[in-house]
Formats: C-alpha cells, sequence, structure tokens
C-alpha cells in the first residue's frame, strides 16, 4: 500500500484533486482509494470510503466543547491523534495499492503541528508520500511562489517523505503567466530577475533571502502544472508517482 498526502494552503485544491487524481487513476487501471481527514469537510468531491468525520466532526466538537469554528478545527486536528488506529484498520480493511489522502483545509493544522507526521506515521509503516499544491492563483506574483517554495521546504522538513509540487488550478493562469513560472521553475536566475523587476522594498528583500535560503537547502521544488478542469498534468504527475513510489512501475500489477 502507498499513501500520498495532498498538502496544501486553504483552497488550494487539495479536495478536488484527491477526486479527479482518483477517478483519473482508477481510468488507468489503479487499485486506488481516497480518504479524508479534513474533519471539518462540508461536502467533499468524491466518495470517501475512509473518513475521519465517521469518528470526529468539527460541527460536533464545537458544540461540545463550545467553540468557535476556528477552535473547533483546532481541536479536532487534535483529537485525530486518539483515532488514528482506527482509520488504519479501516484503511487496511480496503487495503488499495495507491490511497489518495485529503488533508484539513486549514494547512497548518496538519503540516505545522505535530499531529501530521503522527497521523502518517499512524497510518501505514508502508511508503508514504507528499503531493504539496502551489496554488497558481497566488503564483502570479513572485513573492507567493518564493513563499510557497518555503512552505514546500518546511514540509519536506517536517515530515521527511519524498515530496512532489503541484501547480494546482493551472487552467486560471494565462498561456504567458504559465510559461513565465515554468521558466522560474527551469532557471532560478529568471525567478531571481522577476523578483528585481517586479517587487520593491521589504518584498523584494524577503524574497531574495528566502530564495538564498532554498538554494542553499538544495532541495528542486519545481511544481508541474495540473488543472482538475482540463485535466492537463495528469500523465506528467501520475509519471512522477509512480517513478517515486514504485520504481516508475503501475501501482496495480
Ligand atoms: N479553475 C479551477 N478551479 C479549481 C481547480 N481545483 C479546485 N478548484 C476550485 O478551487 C476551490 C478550492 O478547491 P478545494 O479542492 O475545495 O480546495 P482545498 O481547500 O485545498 O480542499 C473550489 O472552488 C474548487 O472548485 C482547478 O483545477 N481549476
Ligand atoms: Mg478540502
Amino acid at each position: 500500500m502507498n499513501l500520498a498526502f495532498i498538502v496544501g494552503t486553504a483552497g488550494s485544491g487539495k479536495s478536488e484533486l484527491t477526486g479527479a487524481l482518483t477517478r483519473w487513476l482508477e481510468l488507468q487501471g489503479e487499485d486506488v482509494l481516497a480518504v479524508n481527514l479534513d474533519p471539518g469537510a462540508i461536502v467533499l468531491p468524491y466518495p470517501a470510503n475512509v473518513d475521519v468525520r465517521d469518528y470526529i466532526r468539527v460541527e460536533n466538537i464545537m458544540e461540545e466543547y463550545s467553540l468557535g469554528p476556528n477552535g473547533g478545527l483546532v481541536l479536532a486536528c487534535d483529537l485525530m491523534v486518539e483515532i488514528v488506529d482506527q482509520l488504519a484498520s479501516d484503511l487496511n480493511d480496503f487495503s488499495p495499492d495507491i490511497a489518495l489522502v485529503d488533508t484539513p483545509g486549514q494547512m497548518e493544522l496538519f503540516a505545522f503541528r505535530d499531529i501530521g507526521a503522527r497521523i502518517a506515521e499512524g497510518l501505514t509503516d508502508e511508503q508514504k508520500g507528499i503531493i504539496y499544491l502551489f496554488d497558481s492563483t497566488f503564483c502570479r506574483d513572485p513573492l507567493n511562489y518564493v513563499m510557497n517554495m518555503f512552505i514546500a521546504s518546511a514540509i519536506n522538513n517536517r515530515f521527511l517523505l519524498p515530496q512532489i509540487s503541484v501547480l494546482s488550478k493551472a487552467d486560471l493562469l494565462r498561456e504567458e503567466e504559465l510559461e513565465e513560472i515554468s521558466g522560474w521553475c527551469e532557471d532560478p536566475a529568471l525567478l531571481e530577475d522577476a523578483i528585481n523587476r517586479r517587487l520593491t522594498g521589504l518584498n523584494r528583500l524577503i524574497s531574495q533571502d528566502m530564495m538564498m535560503v532554498i538554494n542553499r537547502l538544495g532541495i528542486d521544488f519545481s511544481p508541474m502544472p495540473v488543472s482538475t478542469r482540463t485535466n492537463l498534468g495528469f500523465n506528467r504527475l501520475y509519471a512522477e508517482m509512480s517513478r517515486v513510489f514504485v520504481g516508475g512501475e503501475p501501482f496495480t500489477q
């Protein structure tokens, strides 16, 4: 069993990608399952056969502990650690060859706290990886693009798992915007150039400094453009997942 955690900032398209990629992988003949780890999800764009909401729901937690939506979500995420064995057992009942794991809408609750890594550890001791979404709507701006690289580094550091970067919702970018971002991926000098040209003052300084740190870490986060509207990039993402997880073979033999 392989587990791919879909991680990204709020609204970056995690749930939609989980649904669309699950269906697409099914069509390729893969034995794939979608898993929901967002206790605050109201409607999901996929049937989640393994679902944290079977055990923990934010509405109930808010009522029980007299909390608002944010407090409810924080506590719900903390409580997830206690039911991870149950989720692992649900997952085992299906034992898919690859599971796509949709994570909480507010990424920081999962990725910047201990619980994310502990839940990942508790779900399976088999192969795991991260798919990190760079939200296209923000990545037009070089500062936001660099910030996303920074978050991707932080996640890499926290989970210590193989990581694939995706530029989500790429259909929302104009052709020339997509080309510019692709250029930044291939050549850091082009990104530096955009920072110098388009940013001023503190934003420019911050971006330059963050770039230096990211370059020093020496990790390549070039995100591949993907869209759930047009299925752009699905072939490439599939190839990358299969390369990272199973050495380029299909998941289901
Ligand atoms: N145009 C476009 N919109 C998308 C795409 N993927 C997701 N969205 C929209 O982006 C919003 C947030 O998506 P969602 O999957 O709920 O994000 P999440 O919070 O990361 O789970 C929703 O309105 C989606 O319909 C995409 O590939 N293209
Ligand atoms: Mg979601």
